[in-house]
């Protein structure tokens, strides 16, 4: 039965090629499903509900293509998205399946490889512009280590900023409008991944020759395999105005990488990250792709693909709906106003200081003993959270 929660275009939703099409292969055993075609993900997505497919390289044109045959593979895949109405609104680079990357690539030790990782990089940007992208990712999942007597990481780190920069100021001179994202990782496949979390990005971000080019895409899994919090990674990067892209999954706290359907762990954590995207709490909404980067259990065949990809986005809008609810409740906004206390302009005066404001902050009058006397109602708040999360509330 149709209800308010099946996805549409207009929900935004994007899946990768590399999601709905993993054919269920795992370290200890081979694919358990049919490879599905391009065009046949193409075609699956839009009956969905889905809005757009992203896309590594490989995912689409297989490693050493002629030039040739990849024109006959992009001509055929521009004419699925045509056909079904999807678009490619981001693109990202393989640099980490070939064996030349296993010692990483922006980062390798060897020039000769960090020259053939930009050089595949500014081909999947050629790719990602024919198509339509707006947005390139990257995700350096080969840049690290096992053992750091392999190299000092500020070589590393050095070498990861200058392939980034020449890449930026390449893509202007193409005259290009796009944005980078770039993906953390704290391990896997490599023992340590340079650069562990969306909040190292950011720092990194800020020593770029064109930082304003660059943001982040923060993923639920590689946030919460180290315990670290999702919500707050996003929330930095939003607050920074550095929320390009985003990939949506679920996982437990420190397994390998799940890479699970969005919200089927910690719905708790998954609730209060689309309150926060969609801004139900304050804030204006994020704007991008609301992109999922997950796959199927490897018990399913094609037709749980589908439950899958129709569960990710469903659990998306039923947590937007539940957080909608949760904000308009007059009890959850008295709390918050309770807990908000602005008394006599001292918020306005650690605003800004002066010597002034030094002045008069000494002089308040503060009761330490009765500010430590206040109960804050969390729990009263965190319950009624939960019941709307368990659809008794609202
Ligand atoms: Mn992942």
């Amino acid at each position: 039965m149709p209800d308010a929660f099946d996805p549409v275009p207009e929900d935004r939703f994007t899946f990768g090629l590399w999601t709905v099409g993993n054919p269920g292969a795992d370290p200890f055993g081979g694919p358990v499903r049919p490879r599905l075609s391009p065009e046949e993900i193409v075609a699956g997505l839009a009956r969905a509900g889905a809005w757009g497919v992203n896309l590594h390289d490989n995912d689409l044109v297989p490693f050493g293509a002629s030039a040739a045959e990849r024109d006959r593979i992009v001509g055929g895949f521009r004419k699925a998205l045509e056909d079904h109405g999807l678009v490619v609104p981001m693109a990202t680079t393989n640099l980490f399946s070939h064996p030349v990357f296993r010692d990483g690539a922006f980062t390798s030790s060897d020039a000769r490889v960090r020259a053939f990782a930009v050089r595949k990089a500014m081909g999947a940007i050629e790719l990602g512009v024919e198509l339509g992208a707006r947005t390139i990712v990257f995700w350096g999942g080969r840049e690290g280590v096992e053992s750091d007597a392999a190299r000092d990481a500020r070589d590393a780190l050095r070498w990861m900023r200058e392939c980034l920069n020449f890449l930026t100021h390449w893509v202007r001179d193409q005259g290009w409008e796009l944005r980078f994202a770039l993906e953390a990782k704290p391990n896997e496949p490599r023992g340590d991944i340079y650069l562990a979390t969306t909040g190292h990005m950011l720092h990194f971000i800020e020593t770029l020759d064109h930082p304003e080019m660059v943001g982040v895409n923060p993923e639920v899994a590689h946030e919460n395999m180290p315990g670290l919090s999702m919500v707050h990674a996003v929330a930095q990067a939003m607050e920074a105005g550095k929320l390009f892209h985003i990939d949506l999954n679920a996982q437990k706290i420190g397994r390998y990488d799940q890479d699970l359907r969005f919200g089927s762990e910690d719905q708790k954590g998954a609730f209060f990250l689309v309150r926060l995207l969609e801004g139900t709490g304050g804030y204006p909404a994020y704007e991008g792709p609301r992109h999922f980067d997950a796959h199927a259990y490897r018990t399913e065949d094609v037709d749980g693909v589908w439950d899958f990809a129709r569960g990710c986005m469903r659990t998306y809008k039923i947590l937007a709906a539940r957080a909608r609810a949760f904000d308009a409740d007059p009890e959850v906004q008295e709390i918050l106003a309770a807990n908000r206390v602005e008394e006599d302009g001292l918020g306005m005066l650690l605003r800004a200081y002066t010597p002034e404001a030094a002045r008069r902050l000494a002089a308040v009058e503060l009761d330490a003993e009765a500010l430590a006397a206040l109960g804050h109602r969390y729990e009263r708040l965190d319950q009624i959270a939960v019941e709307y999360l368990l659809g008794v509330r609202g």
